[in-house]
């Protein structure tokens, strides 16, 4: 089991899509243990793109990103790293395939309206920016049976 951040970005709060996009994850059968709204910082902004912020784009990025409020989830599940990944597409919806968040309601690099961490070592660094242990909200869901064998 892992867990992954995921952010609903300005774009998708302002275009009302926030229910939209839960309503995939959800629909997939993963775990969502926490979720706040939350105006990113400057200073948050930084910390969380820490590898771009030294790049030509990422006062653009910074702008857009603490422009408006945010949905902050966690989500467990399996390999679900790479499994949510996989529902966004491709970081620019403009190359996203047809069928993923991305490639179904973007048509943007920098308004791609999700953000989800690319391995475990940035979900564990992404998490502890956004919740205290103290908000993780972790549960066995009672359906579990109709989403995957025991085994899974
Ligand atoms: P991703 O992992 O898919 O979120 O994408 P990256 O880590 O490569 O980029 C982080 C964010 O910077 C993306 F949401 C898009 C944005 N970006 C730009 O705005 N301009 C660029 O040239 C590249 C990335």
């Amino acid at each position: 089991m892992q867990r992954t951040l995921v952010l609903l970005k300005p774009d998708c709060v302002q275009r009302r899509l926030i229910g939209e996009i839960i309503g995939r994850f959800e629909a997939k059968g993963l775990n969502i243990v926490a979720m706040k709204m939350l105006q990113v910082s400057p200073a948050l902004a930084k910390e969380h793109y820490a590898e771009h912020v030294a790049k030509p784009f990422y006062p653009a990025l910074e702008e857009f990103i603490t422009s408006s409020p945010i949905v902050a989830m966690a989500i467990d599940g399996l390999e679900v790293i790479r499994v949510v990944r996989e529902m966004l597409g491709a970081t620019s919806g403009l190359k996203a395939a047809p069928g993923t968040i991305r490639g179904d309601f973007s048509s943007s690099r920098q308004m791609n309206l999700v953000h989800a961490s690319d391995s475990e070592e940035s979900a564990t660094r992404e998490l502890k920016l956004y919740f205290a242990e103290s908000e993780l909200c972790p549960y066995s869901p009672t359906l579990i049976g109709s989403f995957k064998a025991s085994d899974e």
